[in-house]
């Protein structure tokens, strides 16, 4: 009975310790996106939160074609219609290639696919990869700031600089949250 009371006193404490790390990246040390299409029209969102492992992605899309599109961040904080080749190449700080499965690679921006349904809206939660979002070496929001930029094309993963993804057909840019 002795050894249960101090376990129920000891649980609190360690419950605050996992998640105090959770809390902290969720509070300011995020950034966030208003994804626009070609024509301005507001197609979604996109949220990067840091937290101890890294950044951590969460894509909103509507209006897109069904299937699987590619999703980057991209180096640059500019979208400028309707290419949106403002933004630059994808984000990449560590100097790698393009590429999820690819040996060489991956970019930091590299995200796995997007895919919408058949009423054109996709969702995409994903871990991104090392990196913070406006410290250090490896910052998101550097000088010239980043972008997320949704492809209307399949990302191959693979393939580099771009995973044959084609156009850019929604772009967003990231700023401090
Ligand atoms: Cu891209
Ligand atoms: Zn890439």
């Amino acid at each position: 009975m002795r050894r249960l009371t101090s376990l129920a006193l000891l649980l609190p404490m360690s419950l605050a310790a996992c998640v105090a790390p959770m809390q902290s990246g969720m509070t300011g040390s995020g950034a966030i996106a208003d994804l626009l299409d070609a024509n301005g029209r507001p197609s979604g969102r996109a949220i990067i939160t840091q937290s101890a492992d890294g950044l951590w992605i969460d894509v909103t899309a509507t209006g897109i074609t069904p299937g699987d599109h590619g999703l980057h961040v991209h180096a640059v904080g500019q979208c400028t219609a309707p290419e949106f080749t403002s933004a630059g190449p994808h984000w990449n700080p560590g100097g790698h290639q393009h590429g999820r499965k690819n040996p060489q690679g991956t970019h930091a921006g590299d995200a796995p696919n997007l895919r919408a349904d058949a009423t054109g809206k996709g969702r995409l939660k994903s871990w991104l990869g090392a990196g913070t979002i406006a410290n250090g070496p490896m910052a998101l929001l550097d000088a010239d700031g980043a972008a997320v930029v949704v492809h209307a094309d399949p990302d191959d993963e693979m393939t580099d600089p771009t995973g044959k993804s084609g156009k850019r057909i929604l772009c967003g840019v990231l700023r401090a949250r």
